[in-house]
């Protein structure tokens, strides 16, 4: 029994998809069309499509998997007249973005009132639609498929609703992001009307990987020094440490080796007081893996 996952062939996700897969431990051998590739050290193989088409390829159940944006695959279920048989299995740490409304620098934004009767540019009507309507906004989409943020310029529409990461192509067409309508990253779908049987606990295993991978990069191990009178100080400044291991440190009977794992995030917030509360010789260094 083998499974088959979709993921972009060339784009903003290709890298991360793969380079997760790999950090799971799984490796492929690289065919020359670079169309499948095949699983050497877990029973999942490649397909490589653009992203647009994952969604149906997956709702037809030529992989049972797929790798794509959160944006691409709300876009073609709402766009479906019946329901999709996919579910999202896992939120990914990439791929990050939010599908957003922006308007010319000289357009007076009110809030979403000031959509009404206004002719929106966007690659994604469907969630533009839903967005109107859920608020009984009339207004026009006006879909183009690349390009959306030089649609004010020419004229062919009156504002926009794209994806924003940085906001360089905004502030570069002179326009002001004004709402987010999505918060957007990639995720990981099953297809769940055709799902082999005995695909539930390779998908399990999979998915107890994943976790592992994206749990690792959110964290770091921390070696560092102190007063053993600091130790339940230091152990609150380290929130995700509940139990750290405390090591004596020979010749040294006033303080102790503490060892634990915790956010990178917490580590920096918290640095001086650690510092403060008599923490010395700090070691940060990286998890590869994590299991639970
Ligand atoms: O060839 P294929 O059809 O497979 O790829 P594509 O060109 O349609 O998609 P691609 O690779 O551009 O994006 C794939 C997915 O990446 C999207 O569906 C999102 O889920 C995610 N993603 C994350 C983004 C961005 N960030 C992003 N910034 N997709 C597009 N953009 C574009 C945006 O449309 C705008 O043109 O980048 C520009 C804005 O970026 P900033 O940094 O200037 O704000
Ligand atoms: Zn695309």
């Amino acid at each position: 029994m083998r499974l088959r996952i979709a993921v972009q062939k060339s784009g903003r996700l290709s890298e991360d998809s793969l380079e997760l897969l790999k950090k799971c431990g799984i490796t492929f051998s690289h065919s020359k069309d670079r169309l499948f590739c095949f699983g050497r050290t877990f029973p999942l193989d490649l397909l490589f499509v653009r992203d647009d088409d994952i969604p149906q390829l997956l709702a037809e159940n030529a992989c049972q998997l797929a790798i794509v944006g959160q944006n691409t695959m709300r876009e073609f279920q709402l766009s479906s007249h019946h329901d999709i048989p996919v579910q999202r299995l896992a939120e990914l740490d990439f791929g990050h973005c939010r599908l957003s409304i922006a308007v010319p620098e000289s357009f007076a934004w009110k809030g979403a009132g000031s959509l009404r009767g206004k002719r929106i540019a966007t690659s994604y009507p469907a969630i533009l639609g839903d967005f109107l309507a859920s608020r009984g906004i009339e207004a026009t989409c006006v879909r183009l498929s690349g390009s959306v943020e030089v649609a004010p310029q020419l004229g062919t529409a009156d504002l926009i609703a794209d994806l924003v990461s940085t906001g360089a192509t905004l502030r570069a067409n002179q326009l002001l992001e004004v709402e987010t309508i999505m918060e957007v990253r990639a995720a990981l779908y099953r297809n769940t009307r055709d799902f082999p049987a005995d695909g539930e606990q390779l998908v399990d295993k999979l998915l107890r990987r994943i976790d592992g991978v994206q749990q690792a990069a959110e964290s770091k191990y921390v070696m560092l020094h102190a007063p053993r009178a600091a130790i339940a100080k230091i152990t609150a400044l380290l929130p995700g440490a509940e139990s750290p291991t405390i090591l004596p440190l020979e010749g040294h009977g006033d303080r102790v080796a503490m060892h634990a794992v915790c956010r990178e995030g917490v580590f920096w917030d918290h640095i001086e007081e650690l510092r403060a509360a008599g923490a010395s010789a700090v070691l940060v260094l990286p998890v590869e893996k994590m299991l639970a």
